[in-house]
């Protein structure tokens, strides 16, 4: 059973000072959608709960992500709770909303689940040991320790930013922000030259807000990024009602098998199947809705099939090429041959990403013609030439699904590292525990569809399965799980065929690790979250397959 214990009084340190001497059933690591939806569902079934929260704030990425233009990707309403105390009282101003909005929505969240109370921020978890004679962690964080029975790291798949170990980078002398790290007070770029490294979604994103005020802007690119039309719209009160009004049929759809968008399908047919008058009449449709709609719902192939994929990328590039006057921008922005498989690294959303490179202030900086070289402080040099820079932006992305939680020191049995045992690649049963660290529960971690699964809506499915295990646990008085070496092999075997089967792993790209260098390069996300959901329902029904309860 999960009962609850004494803290030894010498090690207890005051988290929370009403519950000074207690400990947990369950400690959650951040307040992103998993962590509060954790939070809220295993409270109401009566567990004892801590969210620990390094931030001063709930949103998880979306309290540190506050550069200029960061938005979400998915469209409203698939990136909300689909609680109606939640989504009752909040409207969006915008079908993809803004960071600054989000960080409200999320405050929004915490006031209408009345979460408060449970949630210890600026609390940064460094550390946590499993005594397996107690059945217990010990949680090391920056103001204390606390101890639970389960401990459940809610980390999203982008805590940990990356900047790449450029010569010369910490003697840039200007101001230097990565987007992930970006100042609360904001940064002034007007009238400043500018420079940004990285053309993922950040990259964009920053890009089109310091065109708009920079007396010079360098876009560093190493890769083309396959940006699409965001049409981002805003919502008036009229449209308010009508979507709500809307909402109970779109979450049931959402929270059903497949599992994702609510409105978002596939075609059941092959991009080659079908003329390509009609194939065009596809794609052209998936643009107009903008979003993602072009990358994940137009034939059921694009991500299988190179020679289907290749006409998703044909039709991308001259979409975007006739928004450039230049041909030597055009080719290096939209090349006649895709650099990698269309979809296989994340596209972006773009609203006038395309457009700022015709204005006389903005200049892409074509890193595979001519590499970064070196920085100095006030310049970024490549082999084509020096760019004198105010300030520099650093929108190189993250250490994707593994870093935040190889930042936390965290020691299973005999005090083994989780860094240890995945030195040399990450195994996971079913992308949410690791033999040797019982009790230990990941949500959106590795191996599991994560960045595949939209935010919101793995949080509550993957979500109730854990709230489920632990119900069980309690009514059949366990207090220890733990997956199974086999069962641990075995899925990691699964997802690297599956991986296989897709287009994903001919791009180095965060999805397969391959954007830190060292790193291992294996398929880090499962790339079916539909069959994934239906895994859980077996897996739960099956009494837990691959764990060892007791
Ligand atoms: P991404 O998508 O990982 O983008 C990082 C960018 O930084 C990408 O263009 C990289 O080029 C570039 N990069 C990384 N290292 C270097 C070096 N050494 N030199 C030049 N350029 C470099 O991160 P984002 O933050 O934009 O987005 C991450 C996700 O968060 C996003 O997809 C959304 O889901 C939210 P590369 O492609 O590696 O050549």
């Amino acid at each position: 059973m999960i009962e609850e214990s004494a803290v030894d009084e010498e090690t207890a340190v005051d988290i929370d000072s009403t519950e000074a001497s207690s400990a947990y059933d369950v400690v959650i690591i951040g307040a992103g959608f998993n962590g509060l939806y954790q939070l809220y569902r295993l409270r109401a079934e009566g567990f004892r709960v801590r969210l620990l929260e390094a931030a001063p704030g709930p949103g998880g990425v979306w309290y540190s992500n506050s550069y200029p233009g960061a938005r979400v990707d998915s469209h409203i309403p698939n990136y909300e709770f689909s609680m109606e105390e939640v989504w009752r009282d909040w409207n969006w101003s915008e079908r993809f909303p803004g960071a600054e909005e989000l960080r409200d929505y999320f405050a929004h969240v915490v006031e209408a689940l009345d979460l408060g109370d449970d949630i210890s921020y600026d609390t940064r978890v460094r550390g946590a040991v499993f005594d397996d004679d107690a059945r217990r962690w010990t949680v090391t964080t920056d103001v204390g320790d606390v101890q639970c029975r389960f401990l459940v790291p809610c980390l999203g798949f982008a805590s940990k930013a990356f900047t790449p170990d450029l010569e010369g980078l910490d003697t840039f002398a200007g101001a230097r922000h990565h987007t992930a790290h970006w100042p609360s007070a904001g940064v002034d770029l007007s009238g400043k030259r500018v420079g940004v490294i990285g053309t993922g979604a950040s990259g964009v994103q920053v890009v089109q807000e310091a065109a708009k005020v920079a007396e010079h802007l360098v876009v560093f690119q190493r890769t083309p990024v396959t940006a699409l039309p965001m049409e981002q719209r805003s919502y008036d009160r009229d449209q308010h009602e009508e979507l709500k009004a809307s909402y109970p049929e779109l979450f049931r759809k959402r929270n059903s098998p497949p599992g994702s968008f609510a409105d978002m399908d596939r075609l059941d047919v092959s991009a080659l199947a079908v003329s390509e008058q009609e194939r065009n009449a596809v794609f052209e449709a998936a643009w107009r809705k903008g979003g993602f709609h072009f990358w994940a719902a137009t034939f059921s192939d694009i991500l299988l099939n190179e020679a289907s994929n290749r006409t998703a990328y044909d039709f991308w590039r001259d979409k975007t090429r006739a928004r450039i006057s230049d041909p030597v921008t055009a080719e290096a922005l939209a090349p006649t041959e895709p650099p990698y498989p269309f979809g296989t690294k994340r596209p972006s959303l773009e609203q006038d990403y395309y457009d700022v490179f015709e204005q006389d202030n903005v200049e892409l900086a074509d890193l595979r013609k001519h590499p970064i070289t070196r920085i100095t402080p006030t310049s970024v040099e490549t082999q084509g030439g020096s760019h004198e820079l105010d300030v520099l932006i650093m929108a190189t992305g993250f250490d994707a699904n593994t870093g935040g939680i190889l930042a936390i020191d965290l020691h299973g049995l005999d005090g083994v590292p989780l860094s240890q045992r995945w030195a040399d690649g990450v195994d996971t049963h079913l992308g949410m525990a690791v033999p040797g660290l019982p009790n230990l529960i990941l949500l959106y971690g590795p191996q599991s569809p994560t960045a595949f699964c939209n935010g919101p809506t793995c949080a509550e499915l993957q979500g109730e399965w854990v709230v489920e295990l632990l119900v069980r646990m309690r009514e059949r008085q366990l207090t220890r799980i733990e997956a199974t070496e086999e069962a641990a092999t075995a899925w990691t075997e699964h997802v690297e065929e599956v991986g296989a089967y897709t287009l994903f792993p001919l791009a180095d790209s965060w999805y397969m690790g391959s954007n830190v260098p060292g790193k291992k390069r294996q398929m880090l996300n499962y790339p079916m979250s539909d069959g994934y959901l239906a895994r859980l329902r077996t897996n739960a029904a099956n009494d837990y397959q691959g764990f060892v309860l007791d």
